[in-house]
């Protein structure tokens, strides 16, 4: 039997693209030589897509398959995907939830404290020569008894609220919608947290709903004690807001995984001590990128045999009804 075809488009690792040909002719659109000439031609008998959650799928990629009736997104979010365009089109897009919780969780600590511990900084200043020139390396601040923001309390930001626990923090969260079965503080207003907050982490989808959520009124109130953790989306954060705050002192220090722009990261902040800079890893270790891959590979498998996915976005619930 022939194997259907499905495009991969975006810069994921080899690979996936070595999981998904045991069950699909797979061709990478950034492999062609001609990329235009691939899709005006084999296009028509291209049925489904796999792309990179921090990926932008191009519409006009959508455009060009006429017989495109799935994208299955390696990751759990999918803002580099005009979800609703797809629904609108009755193309389902799935994604990778719930797989990657607990990693992206364990990246979170990880990021909080290498960021508030200054463990990058005392790495250097150690392999500098500076303990012995200069002495013992200044003190820096605990979790116990801060106050912890989360921004975003779905399934990842309940993990990392999980995990916080045993550092003894106060915790609370702003979304939307309150949480009532969430035994934690719901803050409606995002400022109104920032000034409550000595740390706060961000956890929320990214796109537009959530562009530059956290803004200047956002980190001014979190103020020169106060400590952001990033790993959602570069786009939440008004990133030229964030490096004002930071190289001004009106923040006291960065933890980011993401950035608006990847792979650029603003100069300014290469030199601060007071930051620390992870290359989007929240979910990249060994184990959790073989089970996000798995659910990729599992979602079209399901698709291809039953015109449904497994785990497919909230935008395209509609389509599997019935
Ligand atoms: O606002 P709500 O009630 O829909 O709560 C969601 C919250 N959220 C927002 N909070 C404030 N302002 C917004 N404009 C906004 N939009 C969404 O983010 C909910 O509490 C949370 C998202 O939770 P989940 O859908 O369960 O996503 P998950 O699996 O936790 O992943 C979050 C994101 C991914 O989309 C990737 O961008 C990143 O983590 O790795």
């Amino acid at each position: 039997m022939t194997k259907p075809e499905i495009l991969l488009v975006g810069t994921m690792g080899a690979q996936l693209k070595t999981d998904l040909e045991e069950h699909f002719h797979v061709h990478r659109l950034e492999q062609q030589t001609d990329p235009q000439a691939f899709l005006a031609g084999k296009g028509r008998h291209v049925r489904a897509i796999a792309t990179g959650g921090a990926d932008q799928l191009p519409n006009s990629v959508m455009d060009a398959l006429p017989d495109l009736g799935m994208i299955s997104c390696y990751g759990v979010g999918y803002d580099g995907i005009d979800a609703k365009l797809a629904a609108s089109r009755g193309i389902l897009v799935s994604h990778t939830p719930d797989v990657l919780n607990d990693e992206v969780a364990n990246t979170t600590i990880a990021l909080l404290l290498a960021t508030t511990r200054h463990v990058v900084a005392f790495d250097r200043y150690v392999r500098e020569g500076r303990w012995k020139s200069e002495g013992p390396a200044p003190l820096t601040r605990g979790l116990a008894g801060k106050n912890v923001g989360i921004i975003g309390m779905g399934r990842i930001g309940q993990a990392i609220a999980e995990k916080l626990a045993v550092f003894h923090c106060e915790i609370a969260y702003h979304t939307r919608n309150a949480r009532p079965e969430i035994p934690m503080r719901h803050f409606p207003d995002l400022v109104e947290m920032a000034g409550w907050a000595d740390i706060l982490i961000v956890i929320t989808p990214g796109g537009a709903s959530t562009r530059h959520l956290v803004n200047r009124a956002v980190l001014d109130g979190l103020g020169p004690q106060g400590t952001l953790i990033n790993v959602a989306r570069g786009t939440v954060v008004d990133e030229a807001a964030l490096v004002a705050a930071l190289c001004e002192g009106r923040l006291g220090a960065a933890g980011l995984d993401v950035f608006e722009n990847e792979p650029e990261v603003p100069q300014a902040l290469f030199a601060m001590d007071n930051v620390v800079l992870l290359p989007h890893v929240g979910s990249a270790t060994v184990e959790t990128r073989a089970a996000m891959r798995k659910l990729v590979a599992d979602n079209l498998v399901s698709w291809f045999s039953t015109g449904k996915a497994l785990t497919p976005v909230p935008e395209c619930k509609h389509l599997q009804e019935g």
